[in-house]
């Protein structure tokens, strides 16, 4: 039994060390490219794939050139959202591999070959929906983005801590239902930044199209930080 818990860790260890490096050279062909790609995480259905419906024309309106790699299991949904933005757009399916919860580095690199990096200023990877697995995979991101709806319940950062602290922007979305819920916003604050003290945090609806000049001037900090 102690035998197969140290074999399995050591498999873990290796799948992500191998994935790391990877995850390097994305970095490194982004930084080339002078693109800076932003790993948008949450939960199925926080928005994600919303927040960035309307993010995407705000940052075209004020001059920023971006592209967009979604990553779920099937369909090429959230793809066609995006694509009446003209803007480039590459559909990961994790089903071709397994079906995996969450995107790895290699299937970065796998969809770097499918979009043309040169003269992006933003790439934009939404990862498949899920609070966990995204959370240890580097996918050769410099800065990542946490979608958290309202409806998910105040406790969520306290019960999956790992993916809020290695996040640098929470948006908690879907604020335009708060009048027809029993959720505590505030406490929604507190427990983020009780398990992240760092992050910055944003309200956002994409009813309201709320704060999106907060994204661009975090989006410029984050660029000026990482390349
Ligand atoms: N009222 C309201 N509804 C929203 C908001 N943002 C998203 N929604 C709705 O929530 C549902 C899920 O939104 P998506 O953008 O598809 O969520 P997602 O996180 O991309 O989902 P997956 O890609 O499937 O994980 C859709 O019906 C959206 O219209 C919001 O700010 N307010
Ligand atoms: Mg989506």
């Amino acid at each position: 039994m102690t035998d197969n818990g140290v074999t399995n860790i050591s498999i873990v260890t290796n799948i992500l060390k191998a994935n790391d490096c990877i995850a390097a050279e994305n970095r490194k062909t982004l930084e080339d490219s002078g693109a800076f790609a932003i790993n948008i995480l949450g939960s199925p259905g926080a928005g994600k794939t919303a927040f960035l419906e309307a993010c995407i024309p705000y940052l075209l309106k004020n001059g920023l050139k971006v592209g967009v790699i979604f990553g779920d299991i099937t369909t090429t949904n959230d793809a066609k959202r995006i694509s009446v933005y003209k803007v480039p757009v590459v559909q990961i399916m994790t089903e071709a591999f397994g079906g995996s919860c969450h995107l790895d580095a290699p299937m970065i690199r796998k969809a770097f070959e499918k979009i043309n990096l040169d003269g992006l200023d933003v790439l934009f990877i939404e990862n498949v929906g899920n609070l966990v697995c995204p959370a240890v995979f580097d996918i050769g991101e410099h800065g990542r983005i946490l979608v958290l709806s309202v409806t998910e319940g105040e406790d969520k950062p306290l019960k999956y801590p790992v993916i809020f602290q290695r996040t640098d922007l929470v948006i908690i979305n879907k604020v335009d239902l708060l009048p027809h819920l029993d959720v505590d916003l505030d406490l929604i604050h507190k427990n983020i930044k009780s398990v992240n003290s760092k992050c910055q945090v944003l309200e956002f609806s994409k009813k309201e199209n709320k704060n999106l000049d907060s994204v661009l001037n975090w989006l410029k900090k984050i660029h000026n930080r990482k390349i």
